[in-house]
């Protein structure tokens, strides 16, 4: 009786791969998200084939260059130099690595409505190249049923079979740029497959490089976890800037009503009021569940409400500069007003979203002159914005009729422009009270 071999199931294979860190992943898309996840990656042991539709980041990051922030170069040439990392803008080599992640943008066209694009462009190149054995992960933000609807039937229509033949699973991104406290390896990740082995494979997978890892049921509950976490900011974004609103209506110091609040030890969690909401989470993905809803006519009331406010919050600011220079007796037109930080939060450089855009696009057909300061930011060019950054000191602060503090950097000297500034419209309360302009 001769034993006869059974042939390792695509699963099999897969857990072996895992274990013995012979799976070689691609990762699609190698920006904020896809970049960091590839270096930890290989830091778990297995090999990276990198993939990006830009020969200029292709290039970089073969050359052991990094263009993200939070990878350092060494991290890149070190996975370089020892052949763990490689990248490539040749699509048709996805059918090479055993797992592929795909992390590419997902923005709102003009009309707030879900571009997914990117998305659908990586599935069609995964479908192309997709062979058994292989796991496909979704990392970007989108709206539930992305997973189910778009990718599986393409990659379907190979004939291979799902949670036999390939895998597919949902795993949203949770990448805070700039957070030197949590990162890709240690923040837990949530997973979701379309089947019982998918998630079982892409757990097993993702667990070396992961220090948590949390199961959900479907693709739809991984992709909901991440819309409900950056929906839940928008909507107390929102709640603190009516607050701003209505203190400023009641001659009250909204920053003291939150800082007397946030002594509750229990059941309130702090939030700031600012001149908006910027970035490329916040102000988007909420709008991606909301799209997916009036497909099945239902209106999501908290996330638009949450995102008119949001959006309401600049001309609320700009009312204060008006007001600041009627206290100089100056129109707004012909008046110089300097913005302190465009970046759309503090300490970083990304200006995507940011609400200083509106703000500088409000002055601007009012007739100010508009500069700005911002040491991360050192030019300014979006649509009809086109600005350098100015450097900070007394002559520059007593020249403007209006300093305006749009992001709150750390590396600021607040004390300067306390010292300098005619008038200033502090919208993140980074001056001590009696230099804020407004109530607010
Ligand atoms: N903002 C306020 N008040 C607040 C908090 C934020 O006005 O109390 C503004 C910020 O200035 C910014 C915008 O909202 O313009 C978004 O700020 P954010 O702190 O949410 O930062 P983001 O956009 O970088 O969000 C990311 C998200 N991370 C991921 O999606 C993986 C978010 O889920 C994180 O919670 C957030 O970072 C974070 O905590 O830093």
């Amino acid at each position: 009786m001769t034993a006869t071999a059974t042939v390792p199931t695509a699963i099999d294979t897969l857990l072996t791969k895992a274990k013995d860190r012979t799976a070689v992943f691609g990762i699609v898309g190698l920006g904020y998200v896809g970049l960091p996840l590839a270096m930890e990656i290989v830091r778990a042991g297995y090999r990276v084939l990198g993939f990006d539709v830009n020969p200029r980041v292709v290039d970089s990051l073969s050359g052991g260059r990094s263009h993200i922030q939070d990878v350092p170069a060494a991290a890149v040439a070190d996975a370089v130099k020892a052949t763990r990392f490689s990248a490539t803008a040749d699509l048709a080599r996805l059918k090479e690595p055993d797992v592929i992640s795909i992390s590419v943008p997902t923005p709102l066209s003009k009309t707030k409505d879900p571009d997914v694009s990117y998305v659908l462009a990586a599935t069609e190149s995964v479908k192309r190249a997709l062979r058994k054995g292989q796991l496909v992960v979704l990392e970007s933000t989108t709206y539930p049923g992305t997973t189910r609807e778009l990718m599986l039937p393409a990659l379907e229509s190979t004939g291979l079979k799902v949670g036999e033949d390939f895998f597919l699973a949902f795993s949203p991104e949770r990448v805070d740029p700039g957070n030197e406290r949590f990162n890709t390896r240690n923040t837990p990740k949530v997973v979701g497959g379309i089947t019982p082995a998918c998630l079982k494979v892409a757990m097993a997978l993702y667990q070396p490089a992961i220090d948590t890892l949390v199961p959900v049921s479907s693709p739809e509950a991984a992709e909901l976890v991440k819309i409900l976490e950056n929906t839940f900011r928008s909507v107390n974004i929102g709640l603190v800037n009516e607050m701003a609103i209505v203190c400023d209506k009641l001659g009250v110091d909204v920053w003291e009503v939150i800082e007397a609040a946030a002594t509750k030890p229990f059941g309130f969690m702090k939030f700031t009021p600012g001149p908006g909401v910027g970035g490329h989470c916040i102000p988007l993905d909420p709008h991606y569940l909301a799209w997916k809803m009036r497909t099945l006519n239902y209106k999501t009331r908290f996330i638009e409400l949450a995102g008119e406010l949001n959006a309401e919050m600049p001309e609320f600011w700009v009312g204060k500069v008006v007001d600041a220079l009627n206290e100089q007796s100056k129109a707004v037109r012909g008046s110089r007003v300097l913005l302190i930080g465009v970046a759309y939060k503090k300490n970083i450089d990304d200006i995507r979203e940011s609400p200083a855009l509106d703000v500088i696009r409000l002055l601007q057909q009012r007739g100010a002159q508009v500069s700005y300061h911002d040491p991360h930011v050192p030019t300014l060019k979006e649509d009809s914005i086109a600005l350098t950054s100015v450097p900070l000191n007394a002559d520059i602060l007593r020249d403007a009729d209006c300093v305006m503090i749009i992001t709150d950097h750390s590396s600021v000297d607040y004390q300067l422009v306390k010292r300098h500034a005619r008038a200033t419209v502090d919208t993140r309360h980074v001056l001590p009270r009696e230099d804020r302009g407004g109530r607010a």
